[in-house]
């Protein structure tokens, strides 16, 4: 009799043992609608930071030089380190399932070129006017509470 008694014991510790395993994995699944309410955030937060890209500085078949570049998780790949201005037309698509921006610096740290962010599945068009100089290419789209920028999205570009 006794044995009984501690066979079906033991059987009820399984069963809420998976009750307790199924229980995470819906935990799981609410951590996941939270990371997709911060992307929100995030995105809202680059309201003071320019809402619009900027508008091409000159015709498309002016451009000095073509730029084109990936914006990924977190780096801007395919920039040269030194480009041909004045007309620098950059070509950007986004690779990865998070949002970019390109953002062009000058030496003071003002933009003088922005793509808003956006994400995988299309090539924009940043057409800026560049005097020689120097200038910083960057995202500041957040994730948690760095700017990728500070993640590794930040390069130092030439203009000559
Ligand atoms: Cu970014």
């Amino acid at each position: 009799m006794s044995r009984t008694v501690r066979r079906s014991r033991l059987l009820f510790a399984v069963l809420m043992t998976a009750l307790v395993l199924a229980g995470c994995g819906g935990d799981g699944g609410g951590n996941g609608g939270h990371e997709a309410g911060h992307g929100e955030e995030s995105g809202a937060g680059h309201g003071d930071h320019g809402s619009e890209d900027s508008a091409p500085a000159f015709e498309e078949d002016a451009a000095t030089t073509v730029v084109r570049v990936t914006l990924q998780d977190y780096a801007f790949v395919g920039l040269p380190a030194t480009v041909k201005g004045p007309n620098v037309l950059f070509e950007a698509t986004v690779k990865g399932s998070n949002e970019h921006e390109l953002a062009v610096h000058d030496a003071a740290g003002e933009t003088v070129g922005l793509l808003v962010p956006f994400k995988e599945g299309k090539t924009k068009k940043l057409a800026v006017a560049l005097q020689p100089g120097t200038y910083t290419i960057v995202c500041l789209v957040e994730e948690g509470a760095k700017p990728h920028a500070e993640l590794g999205m930040k390069t130092e570009l030439q203009v000559e």
